[in-house]
């Protein structure tokens, strides 16, 4: 399979509400999408970069300026396949999120010339997968419990709070009398705590948390194993998890009890898949992320998640709770549960006019 031509679209997607971290709000999503031409088919591939570098040092600009500058030039006039895509890619050091976009592109591509599904190419198992709800940092108590309310009546498996210092053991503890003690809620800093905020998380321990993610830097291993040496509640990693090495020695040290698996963050689905392999080995529990996909990404990660190794809900919600309009067909919530999409490649198709909508810039790329 070789690359005949690449487009590289930037889109804004308005977010139905804004969604507030530790990092800050947004109230649409720019994203970059990426259309693979070969001489078998054509494929999608969707970056997990947002606009800003603040969740990772990787951003919209800048990953679209390493695909064009750096990346597909290492593809040019070779015959392409979902693994050698890594191989080509990798004297690249870093840039995760964009290469990640390109293996989608390629297994999409590869998936439809072969009339197999992108699931059935990864290794899933589940049909379809228990939707959970990642809930930002609102305006007030009343209105987070509202929200809350609100995703457990549609259905969701699993809710998932942002917290950063001063939105933290009150918010949780509101909701955990709400909910009752049945339903599966977790909570995710996002990197805003400090090792000296220990006592602080503690306080969060009686609320029977699933798990609390990401609470110090992306870099602080060690602060992650002390951490988690001090709290009943178990620690899921986010960011400090950017490959397979890093989880091994995250779970090594025991920084984390939990991986939240990224395809963008690590690098690609085989990457993922090889952090999953790793889990389950450990008898570790791990769950898909997200970073508010559009159908694209959503439908490659609905797929991922559907491996026998992921054990816990993911942050993957029905299309609607993030956009009025998507790309693709809206995913929609069965039974609380997403679909795996089962037709060739993604197996989901872009609405040409709505993308067309969204469509901040358009650029092209060929090889010489
Ligand atoms: O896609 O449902 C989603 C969003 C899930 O909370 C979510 N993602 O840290 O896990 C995370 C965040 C990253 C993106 S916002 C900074
Ligand atoms: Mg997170």
């Amino acid at each position: 399979m070789r690359v005949e031509r690449v487009e590289l679209l930037t889109i804004d997607l308005p977010l139905v509400t804004p969604f507030r971290t530790s990092y800050g709000s947004v109230d649409r999503e720019r994203k970059l999408l990426l259309r693979l031409l070969t001489d078998e088919a054509a494929g999608w591939g969707e970056c997990a970069a947002m606009l800003e570098p603040l969740y990772t040092s990787e951003y919209v600009d800048g990953a679209r300026d390493v695909i064009m500058g750096h990346l597909l030039p290492r593809l040019a006039g070779l015959d392409l396949s979902p693994e050698r895509i890594e191989t080509l890619l990798a004297p690249v050091r870093g840039h995760r999120m964009a290469k990640a976009a390109i293996e989608m592109a390629v297994f999409d591509a590869w998936g439809r010339a072969r009339d197999a599904s992108f699931a059935s190419l990864i290794g899933a198992t589940r049909p379809a997968v228990a939707a959970g709800v990642s809930i930002g940092i609102p305006a007030s108590i009343a209105a987070l419990l509202e929200s809350v309310e609100g995703y457990l009546a549609q259905g969701y498996r699993r809710v998932k709070l942002k917290i950063e210092p001063g939105w933290d053991v009150a918010p949780v503890a509101a909701v955990r009398e709400r909910i009752g003690a049945d339903v599966l809620l977790q909570v995710d800093a996002n990197a805003a705590y400090s090792p000296a905020d220990g006592e602080r998380l503690t306080a969060l321990d009686p609320f029977d948390l699933l798990l609390l993610e990401q609470p110090l830097a992306e870099d602080d291993l060690l602060g992650h194993a002390a951490l988690a040496g001090r709290l009943r509640t178990p620690i899921c990693l986010d960011e400090s998890i950017t490959s397979a090495v890093t989880a091994d020695h995250a779970l090594r040290l025991g920084a984390c009890s939990v991986v939240n698996i990224k395809p963008g963050r690590v690098g690609g689905y085989l990457e993922a898949r090889r952090i999953h392999d790793l889990a389950v080995s450990r008898g570790v529990p791990v769950w898909c992320g997200g970073m508010l996909e559009t159908g694209l990404g959503r439908a490659a990660n609905v797929a991922l998640a559907a491996l026998p190794g992921f054990s816990l809900p993911g942050d993957l919600s029905a299309s609607g709770r993030y956009y009025e309009a998507d790309v693709t067909a809206p995913f929609e919530l069965v039974d609380g549960h997403l679909v795996v999409p089962t037709g060739p490649g993604l197996g989901v198709e872009v609405d040409e006019e709505r993308l067309a909508s969204f469509m901040v810039e358009r650029e092209e790329w060929r090889p010489a």
